[in-house]
């Protein structure tokens, strides 16, 4: 694995990571309100994908979009101050958790609904092709997601059209409480592609390397022949689903087990063992984003909440 490369995927990685357990944190003070879905344990998932994007691509998140929104490149601290609701954040406090949204580096929004990223990538991707651009639009979809209508028209769509979309199933096994095998005859998510003439890939999630080569493949091709892909990449959110999640669907052995499967720490301690990263390298990688967090959570308290005036600001629906 290249230096420079591993790096980045481990710096990406801890920012997401160190970023979700403060959101966490705060959330558990009462200083962030609302809801929140953390992704703990599937940061391999969305850092080796979002770095295979170009920043010009489109990528549209889920529900669980914290991860996917910080690695496609939006600003950390501003994504913070928009969580603690507040006036510098990145939507000017008015989206929250679940509305992460920065056009500027591609990141198109994460979407409280589930399902529809598929079809708003849809919506990129043939504005891409249309101006000639030589650029993919992803949508990350949980494999609940997978059972939407709107994701099969979607794929079907992408199919007919020859859309250069990315289908990016991040397959936790749970559909909040429900186990993938209650609602899936077969759990094969890529074979679904099949059904769509569509090319696809299954990789282990939590290696972030080998999902960065994965989805940089994918890529090549849904931008050299203009055609969707499905990437499902298996993982396991060892978060509860949402911030009152009691974990009584699953048992304490089943998420031990995944703990010792955490894609930090397996990263770690590959890049360790073949030489790609030193000790003081990767501490000092820690220490950045540490400091990083730090600094985005006093950036947030200190800033002011928008103003009531503001209230009907970026409102688009009557
Ligand atoms: C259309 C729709 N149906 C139901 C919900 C309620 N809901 C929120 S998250 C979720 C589970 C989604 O599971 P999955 O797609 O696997 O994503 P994960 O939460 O595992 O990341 C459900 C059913 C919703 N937000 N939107
Ligand atoms: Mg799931």
């Amino acid at each position: 694995m290249d230096k420079q490369l591993a790096a980045q995927l481990l710096e990406k990685m801890l920012i997401c990571r160190k970023f979700e357990e403060s959101v966490q944190y705060y959330f558990s003070l009462g200083m962030i309100h609302g809801t929140t879905h953390l992704g703990i344990g599937e940061e391999a998932s969305a850092a080796g994908s979002c770095l295979a994007l170009d920043r010009n691509d489109a990528m549209y998140a889920t529900h669980r979009g914290h991860s996917a929104a910080i690695c496609k490149g939006v600003d950390v601290k501003r994504m913070m101050a928009e969580i603690f609701g507040k006036a510098t954040g990145v939507c000017k406090g008015h989206g929250g958790s679940m509305h992460i949204a920065d056009a500027a580096c591609g990141a198109m929004g994460s979407n409280g609904i589930v399902g529809p990223s598929a079809a708003l990538a849809c919506g990129s991707a043939f504005a891409f092709k249309n101006q000639g651009k030589k650029n993919c639009a992803a949508a990350f979809l949980g494999d609940g997601a997978m059972n939407e209508g709107v994701v099969h028209e979607a794929m079907n769509l992408a199919s007919v059209w020859n859309l250069p979309v990315l289908f990016l199933c991040i397959n936790n096994q749970y559909g909040m409480s429900t186990h993938i095998s209650k609602v899936m005859k077969n759990t094969d998510i890529a074979a679904r592609a099949k059904a769509y003439d569509m090319k696809s890939v299954t990789v282990d999630g939590n290696d972030a390397y080998a999902v960065f080569e994965a989805v940089s493949g994918a890529r090549k091709t849904a931008v050299e022949n203009s055609e969707p892909f499905l990437v499902v990449m298996n993982s396991y959110r060892i978060s509860g689903h949402s911030k009152s999640d009691g974990n009584q669907y699953r048992t304490k052995e089943e998420i031990q087990h995944w703990k010792q499967l955490d894609p930090i720490r397996l990263f770690k301690e590959k890049a360790l063992s073949e030489g790609t990263l030193t000790s003081p390298e990767i501490l000092d990688i820690e220490k950045r984003a540490e400091s990083l967090i730090s600094e985005s959570v006093q950036f947030a308290i200190d800033s002011p909440f928008p103003g009531v005036e503001d209230i009907y600001e970026d409102v688009y629906s009557e």
